[in-house]
């Protein structure tokens, strides 16, 4: 069965005749389209791709067993497109992803199908069922995006030094990815130093990396369509003694993190278990310590104490506790790892005991 023809069984459970699709990442999985601004309907007579001028011809090579229908010749009115979909293939009950419409184009869709009887059915997560567990293809893909981060770090390593600043690394570190065959970065690269370390999602800026800062890297490339994410944090000088400690435990914790990762386990173990190590430093603990990832940063499953899914053979998930001291910095160490029927594979290797560079 093919994707579209997956959708099609989702369709009859949730009671609709069709699905229209908005959201990129899974307008490109069903379809196969590869850039931006497509929109896709599914239903039982047929696959459509609706796009414009820029991409139909894109979309004929790549978009098998979808029409595509250009919305430029519809008055330039892509409600309009649709409306000529729905009429043409009989769709009374269209359903559309509810948290991807905007107000405005909601309102107008709906007023123009509402003259004939067609009625918008909002729908949630009908896609990202299908992507929850992924296939070989897809996984090949996550590995292919693990390997360029894990080369483009090893890369970085003689350029991370006393002196330089975070934009400087960050331009030079999303450089060697897209060198080694990153069609581009997979998420905004978060290069920060010293202190600024303790903000999970610090930016980089024009800091200058200085002796006794630690450095925390969190990227990934993007290859296929496909994200990988990884952090290490690393110290320029001979750490403290603190500094030792608390990276020796975040260690520690990312190795029970990944031990309490398997299929049929629950989204919220891994917490549980990494809690019980970095105990002292609890109140300083981040507890959004993974989530899938693959066409999106985030996806389904979200561990944590918050999960609520449960790991499944072909989850890519990612494991990455930390610990985040106001004024003082932070450590965080994650990897991309595929859930196996027998256990784990860890997509991202570089190495994680601390390097200490010489400042
Ligand atoms: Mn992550």
């Amino acid at each position: 069965m093919n994707r579209a023809e997956k959708v099609l069984k989702l369709l009859d459970k949730n009671n609709i005749d069709a699905i229209y699709l908005t959201k990129e990442s899974n307008v490109n999985y069903i379809s196969g389209f590869t850039d931006e601004a497509a929109n896709v309907i599914i239903c039982k007579s047929g696959n459509f791709i609706i796009t414009d001028g820029r991409f139909t011809e894109l979309a004929e090579n790549v978009c098998k067993g979808f029409e595509v229908v250009n919305w430029h010749l519809f008055d330039r009115n892509i409600t309009k497109a649709i409306q000529s979909i729905c009429l043409n293939n009989g769709i009374k009950k269209l359903g559309f992803e509810k948290s991807n419409l905007m107000f405005d184009k909601y309102q107008t869709l709906n007023e123009l199908l509402g003259e004939d009887d067609i009625t918008l059915v909002p729908t949630e997560d009908i896609i990202e069922t299908l992507r929850y567990v992924k296939d070989e293809i897809e996984i090949e893909n996550s590995k292919k995006a693990c390997a360029i981060a894990d080369k483009a770090l090893e890369l970085l390593l003689p350029d991370i030094k006393a002196g330089v600043s975070e934009r400087e690394l960050c331009a030079k570190l999303e450089y060697y990815m897209k060198i080694n065959g990153a069609q581009a970065i997979g998420f905004e690269t978060i290069l920060i130093s010293g202190t600024k370390t303790s903000l999970p999602h610090g930016k980089p800026d024009d800091k200058i990396i200085e002796k006794g800062d630690f450095v925390t890297i969190d990227f990934g490339a993007m290859y296929n369509g496909y994200i990988s994410d990884m952090t290490r944090t690393f110290v320029i000088g001979q750490p403290s003694e603190k500094q030792l400690e608390v990276y020796n435990l975040v260690k520690e914790a990312q190795l029970v993190g990944l031990e309490n990762m398997k299929a049929g386990a629950h989204a919220t173990a891994p917490d549980i278990e990494i809690r019980k190590i970095i105990k002292k430093y609890e109140e300083f603990y981040y507890p959004g310590i993974g989530h899938g990832v693959g066409r999106d940063l985030h996806e389904q499953p979200f561990l944590g104490n918050y999960g609520t899914k449960t790991m499944e053979a072909g989850c890519v998930i990612t494991m990455e506790p930390g610990i985040y001291i106001p004024g003082w910095g932070g450590v965080r160490i994650e990897d991309t790892v595929l859930i196996k029927e027998d256990g784990i594979e860890i997509l991202t290797n570089f190495p994680k005991d601390l390097i200490i560079i010489e400042g």
